[in-house]
């Protein structure tokens, strides 16, 4: 016997639910019309000895959620309450960006352009990943969208992505946070969750202090507790959130291919998430990095996609 139980079917959901939470579609960004748009982007910038390796993330995460699809409605003791507020427009599913894996401007430029237009159309962009070389184009069109709009950035991750250059490449994963800084728009960085050995030289850290980066690196966060980060983020700060799936421990999300040990908790992520909410407006979001090919029995897939759903629901609150 090889069947197991599932608990779609205790739930009653149908089974072919392709969308996040069997959330609506839109597939053309100049007609949208929602508060929150959620797209997948499969890869930006790889580098060529990885290739597009977190390019089967969205649809993981979008089939992590299907057994919940029939229970969208239910009480969400994260929200105490139901996770988009009744009567409330809903979050979108606009699908996935094509990409070609052999030109990373085009799909860099396809990025920009499509957050471009859910910036336009008025609603909140939540970019599905694909490694983390995607975001660099979505903070790109944030200060294309409104030049004046200052940003402060809440990267959680377990890795600080401040190489000038890696492998010949200036806009891959492991630059993410020094393009942002690079950038007009941004005008403040708190990273947190830094852990381990990663790609970055200690000249690279000393780069990003220099530029005025507040680091509360994981173990600081496990010390000192969340709050110690909510307290750098302003009043009324505009403010994007870049998460990378390696962020939180490896034993809640082993389908990273940087696993690093002494990572963060499910609430540690949303006590932040929540935290930057009551302080300022969240403009964006990214969840990147995961990679189905390495999870174990789908866990990580489940905590990534529970922590999208309980963003979607504080971004709908924040909307109201
Ligand atoms: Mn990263």
């Amino acid at each position: 016997m090889n069947t197991k139980p599932d608990l779609g079917a205790l739930y009653g959901a149908t089974s072919d639910t392709k969308t996040f939470l069997g959330l609506e579609t839109c597939s053309n960004l100049d007609e949208l019309i929602a508060p929150i748009a959620l797209i997948g982007a499969p890869c930006a910038t790889p580098y060529a000895s990885v290739g597009a390796y977190c390019r089967n993330g969205p649809d993981a995460l979008r089939r992590a959620t299907s057994s919940l699809t029939a229970n969208v409605d239910r009480h969400d003791f994260d929200h105490g309450g139901p996770v988009f507020p009744v009567g409330q427009a809903r979050p979108v599913d606009c699908g996935d960006l094509p990409y070609d894996e052999n030109d990373s401007a085009a799909n860099r430029d396809e990025i920009a352009k499509a957050i471009e237009k859910i910036l336009a159309r008025g609603a909140i962009p939540v970019l599905l990943g694909g490694d983390d070389s995607v975001p660099i184009p979505m903070l790109d069109a944030l200060g294309k969208a409104d030049e004046s709009r200052k940003y402060t950035v809440l990267q959680i991750d377990a890795h600080i992505d401040w190489r000038d250059v890696h492998m010949g490449e200036r806009y891959g994963l492991s630059s993410t946070m020094r393009r942002a800084s690079e950038m007009p728009h941004i005008e403040r960085i708190i990273q947190v969750g830094a852990r381990g050995i990663g790609s970055a030289a200690t000249s690279d850290y000393e780069d990003a202090i220099a530029w005025g980066v507040k680091f509360v690196p994981a173990h600081d966060l496990h010390n000192h507790g969340v709050a110690a980060v909510i307290d750098l983020i302003p009043e009324a700060s505009n403010i994007v959130i870049c998460i990378d799936a390696d962020a939180l421990d490896p034993s809640v999300v082993p389908g990273v291919i940087g696993r690093s040990p002494g990572g963060l908790s499910y609430y540690q992520m949303v006590d932040l998430i929540k935290g930057a909410a009551s302080k300022g407006k969240i403009a964006a979001m990214d969840f990147v990095e995961f990679m189905p090919e390495r999870d174990v029995d789908d866990i990580g897939a489940l905590t990534v996609a529970r922590l999208i759903t309980t963003s979607l629901g504080v971004l709908a609150r924040q909307a109201q």
